[in-house]
């Protein structure tokens, strides 16, 4: 009897005050490591990446540079994994030389450790660059644009972007404490979430994508059709790829996949910044899961929502497949 009371031969009463205290400690990391979010231009940004600012709006592209844009959570990672498959002409130990964030540096963002922010890490790889950013067209350094690079911008459904977000940030400790889902859902619609309001992010590289170097891609296409999406993407950086290749970079990089892959599923990242006890990177991966956190009231608020946001722009989204 007493033996089941105690949890690995530690009596109850000191079981619990060991919780109380791994909790208090992750309650004070938690209060050491979120940062708050500052405006720029009217885009809530990370305090540090405000700090730095200047640095990122310097930055200077290369013609060769391709960028890879989305709002957070749109499927930055699969796009990148699928895009240094190809870049890499299939060379799949290639792929595994580092993790993700390491291959393609994360613009804007930057850490305490400046060796860790991207623009360091771009500073010292040598060109062709692939680079993500979560900024929107306005924010996206000029230099790009001057220099006419290619921009793969992945798009993903308003609902599952918002589902996805919310629980990315109850695991990442950088970000804002989300707070309840309704709360949460309600600063997506309007905008307060870091980099801003969906609806600008998608409309805003949607308007530019005739005018720029823009490969425009849907979230719910790739899960749909991953052959025919990651043929559009060798395609557009000026691979022409056999059947079997792209079929076999199609089988390397499905959600289960890049889940097993340690240099493409972030598990690399800290504990104390990915706490992965509250979800995962890799957490589903599916088109509708939306469904199971919405209520129907939600449903309906938000669609009446959505219509007026998305008025002035047809952008094809599907919130099923
Ligand atoms: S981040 O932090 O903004 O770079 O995150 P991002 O990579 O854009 O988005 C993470 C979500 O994409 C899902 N994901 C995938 N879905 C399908 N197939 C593959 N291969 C894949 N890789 C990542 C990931 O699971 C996150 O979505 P949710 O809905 O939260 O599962």
């Amino acid at each position: 009897m007493i033996h089941s009371l105690r949890q690995n031969g530690v009596p109850p009463t000191q079981a619990k005050a060991r919780r109380l205290l791994l909790l208090t400690a992750r309650l004070n990391m938690e209060q050491q490591v979120r940062s708050p979010m500052v405006e720029v231009k009217g885009v809530p940004l990370l305090k540090p990446i405000v700090t730095h600012w200047e640095r990122v709006e310097r930055f200077i592209a290369l013609p060769d540079d391709l960028l890879i844009a989305t709002y957070p959570k749109a499927g930055t990672t699969w796009t990148q994994e699928i895009v240094d498959m190809i870049l890499n002409h299939t060379d799949f130990e290639k792929c595994k030389r580092a993790p993700i964030h390491d291959r393609m540096p994360f613009l804007e963002m930057t850490s305490p450790n400046p060796a860790l922010s991207g623009i360091t890490k771009l500073e010292t790889m040598d060109p062709p660059r692939v680079i993500k950013t979560h900024l929107p067209f306005q924010l996206v350094p000029t230099s790009f644009w001057e220099a006419n690079c290619k921009v793969i911008y992945m798009a993903r459904n308003a609902k599952d972007n918002a589902v996805s977000y919310f629980h990315f940030d109850r695991m990442n400790l950088v970000q804002p404490e989300p707070g309840p889902w309704p709360h949460y859902l309600d600063k997506f619609m309007n905008g307060k979430l870091g980099w801003g309001s969906w609806y600008d992010h998608v409309k805003g590289f949607w308007r530019e994508k005739q005018k720029k170097n823009i490969l425009y891609l849907f979230y719910e296409d790739m899960k749909e059709n991953p052959h025919q999406e990651v043929e559009r993407i060798s395609d557009f950086l000026g691979q022409n790829l056999p059947k079997a290749v792209i079929a076999e970079i199609v089988r390397r990089t499905t959600f289960a996949a890049m889940r097993d892959n340690p240099m493409a599923n972030y598990s690399t990242v800290p504990e104390t910044i990915f706490d992965r006890r509250a979800s995962e990177f890799m957490r589903k991966g599916e088109v509708g899961d939306w469904q199971n956190h919405f209520t129907p009231e939600q449903n309906a608020m938000f669609d009446t929502h959505y219509q007026t946001m998305m008025a002035d722009e047809h952008i094809p989204f599907r919130f099923l497949i």
